[in-house]
């Protein structure tokens, strides 16, 4: 079969009326710049690109120099390209408007730079999340308050792993699809169309170590897997955690399995209301994991439906293989039910 290239596709789905010429020009202009962070990254130590940058980002952690320069190279290739009102990233506290001397476009674009920070300087692998939203009609100057739409409205929704292989997910509502980098020839080419999660999964994936801060219904779903075919579940389950989300999430995406970080003890006692980002981490991969017949909640709701009420707003995240997720999501709203 013939390669079809991410350009190729992107006029597809413009032919089928599933995206306009614009959001089709925005998606390149981002595949183009996560192109030049693959090279960043692969330059590893060679490219003096490891190690921490010295400052904090708006959430108070300390910046990896990868993160401020895929930050850098997100901002740079999308001030320029025209289709957008303006842009997000967990790397900065307020919406970076588009400078005056550039034309403006109807779309808001949410990006996680460089998630997995913490993989980065072991040469494990790291990647990009990202979130396009429309821009309501009448606003010129888009506020934080212009990008805090619930998940359901996003136009598209990415991610690329930096791994072995460069590649890029995507999903516009029409099915979650998967180019790979072919490094030769420079462009990102279609390998999987239309990606399916199974059901269900035998494949489980949550950071262990915080397991004696869970709420009940976490434990005792994680309990259930633990206990194998001895147990409840009569089956055996694996554990893998890579603690790069965009990595867990592709190996899900490949060949199914479950994604935990729920809300705990030691979070709360941060008065905080869950690890991972809502606007540029949870909701993108909600999108895509539903796209590809998958679920994703909080651990009470549907993660696309929440009302975002702030822009690094954090909330609990399930997803992966449906009935997992629904089972894991019943035991909470069950408990909530039993206390009344
Ligand atoms: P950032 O690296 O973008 O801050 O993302 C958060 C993250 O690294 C996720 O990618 C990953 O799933 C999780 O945190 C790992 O958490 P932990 O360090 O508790 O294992």
């Amino acid at each position: 079969m013939k390669p079809v290239s991410l350009i190729q596709f992107l006029i597809e789905e413009r032919r089928a009326g599933h995206i306009n010429a614009e959001l089709s020009l925005l998606i390149e202009v981002v595949a183009r710049a996560c192109k030049r962070i693959a090279v960043a990254v692969n330059k590893g130590a060679l490219g003096g690109v490891l190690g921490n940058a010295g400052t904090d980002n708006v959430q108070g952690e300390a910046q990896k120099k990868l993160d401020v320069i895929s930050n850098e190279i997100l901002l740079e290739a999308n001030a320029w390209g025209g289709h957008l009102a303006a842009c997000a990233s967990e790397e900065m506290e307020d919406p970076q408007p588009i400078p005056d001397m550039y034309p403006k476009g109807q779309h808001l674009l949410l990006f996680d730079p460089l998630d997995g920070s913490s993989n980065i300087d072991v040469n494990v692998s790291v990647g990009t999340i990202f979130s396009v939203l429309r821009c309501p009609d009448d606003v010129v100057e888009p506020k934080a308050e212009h990008f805090l739409q619930p998940g359901t409205t996003q136009l598209a929704a990415g991610y690329v792993v930096y791994g072995p292989a460069t590649v890029l997910v995507l999903t516009f509502g029409h099915g979650t699809h998967e180019f790979t980098l072919d490094r030769e020839v420079g462009s990102f080419v279609l390998s999987r169309r239309d990606l399916r999660i199974p059901e269900q999964t035998a494949e489980f994936a949550i950071n262990m170590s915080n397991q004696r801060h869970w709420e009940a219904p976490m434990q005792r779903y994680v309990g259930e897997l633990l206990a194998g075919k001895d147990g409840p579940r009569g089956k055996d389950f694996n554990m893998r955690w890579v603690a790069s989300m965009v990595a867990d999430v592709h190996r899900i995406l490949t060949r199914g399995g479950v994604f935990f970080y729920p809300m705990d003890a030691k979070i709360a006692a941060k008065g905080g209301t869950g690890k991972l980002r809502l606007m540029y981490e949870a909701n993108p991969m909600a999108f895509i994991v539903e796209q590809a017949g998958g679920a994703a909640t909080t651990g009470r709701a549907r993660i696309l439906d929440v009302q975002p009420a702030a822009l690094h707003q954090r909330v609990p995240v399930f997803l992966g293989s449906r009935q997992e997720i629904e089972l894991a999501t019943r035991y909470h709203v069950e408990a909530d039910e039993a206390q009344g």
